[in-house]
């Protein structure tokens, strides 16, 4: 059977087609993960709707509203420096850290990780924060999610901030009736755009002002989304976080939407976003080009020092005295770091789960873990190397096939691109 050319395929046939073509060709493996997301979470509609803004409009307020319990820290000064995520359950929390840990808290210490204040700079090394709450407007089995505020002094909020747009399928954005929209919250809608399919524009803190004073305000706020935007009409939903004024209006716009398009809106962000994965692949493959053309004594001098650190992470695996299942974490980490300054480009290990009560590996399992990990990226490399000993044959047959693949993700990505 001929295959069906890209622009007649939907996008659930483009999805499959990209995770089948990166399944492929090893140096993409980190795309192909987010590619499998993707065609998960568009499979299911497991959406995921943001608050979004600059530091202080008061989005962790007015998700308290919106789910009906207080449960983010709210305050005066730069408060949320990590992604709290809310999803419907019985009511728990649980922090998750970057090397996998996973630990439960109390709602009343959450403060502890996610307040700027007490984890500066995210010394804790916090991946996320993860709610579960018994909320009405989380019953559709969407994933609400708090952000850190941009632009503020801490840069770190802000990188935090801008990363998540890559996972949400909807925002709420944030302005504020004390400030007019500025050039930082533009920068942050423009990249937004990139990923997310909806907007939900609020306008917070409307007890503090008149009537007059708020009409001026949204006449002008209008104006300028209207042009950013590219439409003419923009829908604005003034709110009090405090008062709770208004929140209805926007939670029933919401809900109307999930209820009444989820397919529309998970298939035009997860075209925004397979766009920018295989952008990101590309210049993957155009690295794997390079190293594949690099001059030999370079390539060789990179390998060596890869070696190196095998050589030294075997030795560490060796005399390590316990928590291996955390060590495992920490080494699949160091590798990929130092792959990706030797090399640029992305080496992808998932990193395990390590929820409390789950059983330690044995220093006999942690060690052979060891090893693998070691074995499977130095296995990885010695191809790349040996495609370059072996015969011109076999390199120009290398360099065909991701030259092939570079050009199929190309036409892809178009395609998309046409479609937005
Ligand atoms: N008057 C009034 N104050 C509000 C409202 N919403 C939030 N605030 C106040 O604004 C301040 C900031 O609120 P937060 O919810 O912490 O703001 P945020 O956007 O989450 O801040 P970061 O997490 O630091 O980015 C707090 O002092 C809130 O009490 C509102 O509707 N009206
Ligand atoms: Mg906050």
């Amino acid at each position: 059977m001929l295959e069906k050319s890209v622009k007649d395929m939907n996008i659930y046939e483009k999805t499959e087609r990209i995770c089948e073509l990166l399944s492929d060709e090893e140096s993409v493996s980190g795309e192909l993960a987010r590619a499998e997301n993707l065609r998960r979470k568009l499979c299911e509609k497991d959406m995921t709707v943001a608050v979004i803004g600059q530091f202080k409009r008061g989005k962790s307020a007015l998700s308290n509203s919106i789910l009906g319990d207080e449960i983010m820290p709210v305050g005066i000064v730069p408060v949320t420096s990590a992604v709290t995520k809310v999803v419907a359950g019985e009511k728990r929390a649980e922090v998750c850290f970057e090397n996998g840990k996973v630990e439960e808290v109390d709602f009343r210490d959450l403060h502890m990780y996610i307040s700027e204040q007490e984890n500066k700079n995210n010394e804790l090394g916090i991946k996320e924060v993860v709610l579960h709450a018994p909320s009405e407007f989380l019953k559709r089995g969407l994933t609400f999610v708090d952000t850190p505020g941009v632009g503020s002094f801490h840069k770190n909020n802000t990188e935090v901030a801008y990363d998540h747009m890559k996972e949400s399928d909807a925002v709420i954005f944030l302005l504020s009736v004390d400030s007019p929209i500025n050039q930082i919250e533009i920068d942050f809608l423009k990249n937004a755009r990139e990923f997310a399919a909806r907007f939900y524009f609020a306008v917070n803190k409307i007890d503090t002002v008149s009537y007059d004073e708020l009409n001026t305000y949204l006449e002008y706020c209008k104006m300028v989304l209207a042009k950013l935007m590219g439409e003419e009409n923009i829908r604005m939903f003034p709110v009090s976080a405090k008062t709770m004024e208004g929140t209805e209006k926007l939670k029933d716009a919401i809900i109307q939407d999930l209820r009444v398009s989820p397919e529309k809106i998970m298939e035009e962000s997860t075209s925004k976003k397979l766009y920018d994965l295989i952008n990101d692949g590309i210049s993957q493959l155009n690295f794997y080009w390079k190293a594949m053309n690099m001059e030999y004594k370079e390539l060789d001098d990179r390998f060596n020092q890869i070696e190196l650190t095998l050589a030294d992470i075997r030795r560490r695996a060796e005399s390590c005295p316990g928590a291996y299942n955390l060590f495992i974490n920490e080494f699949k980490r160091e590798l990929s770091g130092k792959v990706h300054k030797l090399f640029g480009m992305e080496y992808h290990y998932d990193i395990d789960l390590l929820k409390i009560g789950l059983t330690e590996l044995s220093k006999e399992e942690f060690l052979k873990k060891t090893e693998e990990l070691c074995s499977d990226l130095s296995d990885t490399l010695n191809r790349i190397l040996l495609y370059r000993e072996e015969n011109a044959y076999t390199v120009c047959r290398r360099i065909n096939k991701i030259n092939r693949l570079t050009r199929e993700l190309r036409r892809i990505r178009d395609s998309l691109k046409a479609e937005a």
